[in-house]
């Protein structure tokens, strides 16, 4: 299978996590196909046009929690939801927390970053979203063991921790409060899951990402990759 993804993309480092806490990365290809991301071909290959796409012999999947879905029903003997109903109603809720009032809030806001102009308004209606989901995240965050409160890494904290790394290293770039600071579990929780060697590997690969954003790599290979696109079309 070929998991198109990005370092920095923290939906696309959910799956990754998830593939490397399963133990089953060799089973995949990861790659990103720079020129059709940045010029809107990815839709070419799944129509909502975002990473991550899951390529599978039957067809492409988007979505990242559709993506996690597939993946652990793939291979049900390592599945990470949880092993009772109600431990995996938990898991989930979780993960929705991350992905919806987490992240979403944070993506819808990231436009502000790439502008001089930037609107007050939109920043203060999205992080006010933003922090409502940290309040109720710290209300159902586990004070010990992993996300859900186990001792065994769920999908919970695969969602969690490229959320959690948003919150930390990008909102403030927004001129906002890290939402995690001042809620206690959340806080103790983001210091105990960095010791969790996938959640490590991630971060780091989530750091690649930023550093290559920031330093203007990015946008250079970018730039390769679409020059490389023309000249092909020229042939
Ligand atoms: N709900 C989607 C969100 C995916 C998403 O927004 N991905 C970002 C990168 S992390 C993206 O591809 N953005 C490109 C765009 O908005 O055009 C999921 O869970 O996979």
């Amino acid at each position: 299978m070929r998991l198109l993804s990005g370092d920095l993309s923290p939906y696309s480092a959910k799956i990754r996590m998830q593939i490397y806490a399963m133990d089953i990365a060799d089973d995949f290809v990861f790659d990103l196909p720079l020129a059709e991301f940045v010029t809107g071909r990815l839709k070419d290959i799944s129509p909502l046009g975002r990473i991550p796409i899951l390529e599978t012999e039957h067809g492409a999947i988007p979505e990242s929690e559709v993506i996690a879905e597939y993946i652990d029903e793939m291979y049900p003997e390592r599945s990470m939801l949880g092993q009772t109903p109600i431990e995996r109603a938990n898991v989930r809720v979780i993960s929705r927390i991350g992905d919806t009032y987490l992240l979403n809030n944070i993506f819808l806001c990231l436009g502000q970053l790439a502008t001089p102009d930037r609107n007050q308004g939109v920043i203060d209606l999205l992080m006010g979203q933003l922090l409502r989901g940290a309040v109720a995240l710290e209300e159902h965050l586990a004070s010990q063991g992993y996300a859900t409160g186990g001792e065994v890494l769920t999908r919970a904290d695969c969602s969690l921790v490229p959320a959690l790394y948003m919150c930390d290293r990008t909102v403030p770039r927004l001129g906002v409060a890290n939402p995690i600071v001042g809620h206690p579990k959340t806080e103790a929780y983001w210091a105990r899951i960095q010791e969790n060697e996938h959640a490590a590997r991630i971060i780091v690969e989530m750091d690649r990402g930023l550093k290559a954003r920031l330093d203007g790599t990015e946008q250079q290979r970018v730039q390769e990759a679409m020059e490389a696109a023309a000249a092909l079309t020229k042939r």
